[in-house]
């Protein structure tokens, strides 16, 4: 039983005008917090959207509502660090991991064609598996995750035990894939960073968990990705509406980890 009523922050922030205008995608941010972390959160957001390595945010909007749907607690996906020799080895690398998550290797070349198309889309593409084709309709704004957080002293213990830097890049990125994966409609996912100076990325999913792969791209190219794989005869509407408005918190107990 929760006491506390949460509230949903969100950031986002572009350049040369806003988003719904043309404007470039610099930064966004999505938390989950109670009332007395609000000052604290905003700051951080607005912090997170000014000093940007994407440039500049001459447009930002920061909102926060109350949540009223219950929140649910649940773990982060196990993590494991494939360490690679460069962006070619690393791609390579992430098929791989996709197929044996249960992508077929058609959908896989199908997604890969088009990701340089989709490397502008400022939330995520949600692919079906079946069709290979993009299942959202909502084009250069994608699907954004919301709703979801990881309170930092529970992350920072988990960061120490699993020798992972405990930076929030690490903590926004494995709650979201925590999130995103419970669905029976997600098959896997695969990530890269639009930062130009953050070349690790991730294939995340049910079966192996979140698969960090340390070179995704260069350095200095400013081309990200976040594809959902879905198994797309499962319900995908309710999937998008559980992912924008289902509120989620990490909660990691060591006894859970294998
Ligand atoms: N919902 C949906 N899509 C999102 C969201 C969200 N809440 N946040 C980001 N994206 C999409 C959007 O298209 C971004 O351009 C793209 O993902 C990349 O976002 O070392 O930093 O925040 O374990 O730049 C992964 C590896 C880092 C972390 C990913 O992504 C690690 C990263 P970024
Ligand atoms: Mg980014």
């Amino acid at each position: 039983m929760q006491e506390e009523t949460f509230y949903s922050v969100r950031m986002r922030a572009s350049m040369n005008g806003a988003h719904e205008d043309g404007g470039k995608h610099i930064s966004g941010g999505e938390r989950l917090i109670p009332f007395h972390e609000m000052e604290r959160t905003v700051n951080a957001l607005l912090e997170k959207g000014l000093s940007h390595s994407r440039g500049k945010p001459d447009f930002m909007h920061i909102q926060f509502e109350e949540v009223h749907e219950p929140i649910k607690t649940i773990q982060p996906l196990p993590v494991h660090t494939n360490e690679v020799s460069s962006p070619e080895a690393g791609q390579k690398l992430a098929r791989l991991l996709l197929e044996r998550e249960g992508v077929p290797p058609e959908a896989i070349e199908k997604a890969y064609e088009q990701i340089p198309e989709w490397s502008g889309v400022r939330g995520a593409v949600l692919f079906d598996i079946h069709s290979g084709k993009r299942m959202d309709q909502t084009k250069a704004k994608g699907v954004r995750v919301s709703r979801m957080d990881w309170p930092d002293d529970n992350f920072k213990k988990w960061a120490l035990r699993c020798h992972v830097p405990s930076n929030s890049r690490i903590k926004e990125a494995l709650a979201l894939a925590s999130k995103v994966s419970r669905h029976p409609a997600a098959v896997a996912e695969l990530c890269w960073s639009d930062d130009p100076d953050y070349i690790t990325g991730y294939v995340a999913g049910k079966k192996m968990g979140y698969q960090r792969i340390t070179a995704m791209k260069e350095y200095g190219t400013e081309e990200g990705c976040r594809i959902f794989f879905i198994d797309g005869s499962k319900g995908v509407n309710t999937y998008i509406h559980e992912l924008e408005k289902q509120p989620i918190l990490i909660e990691w107990e060591e006894d859970h980890d294998s």
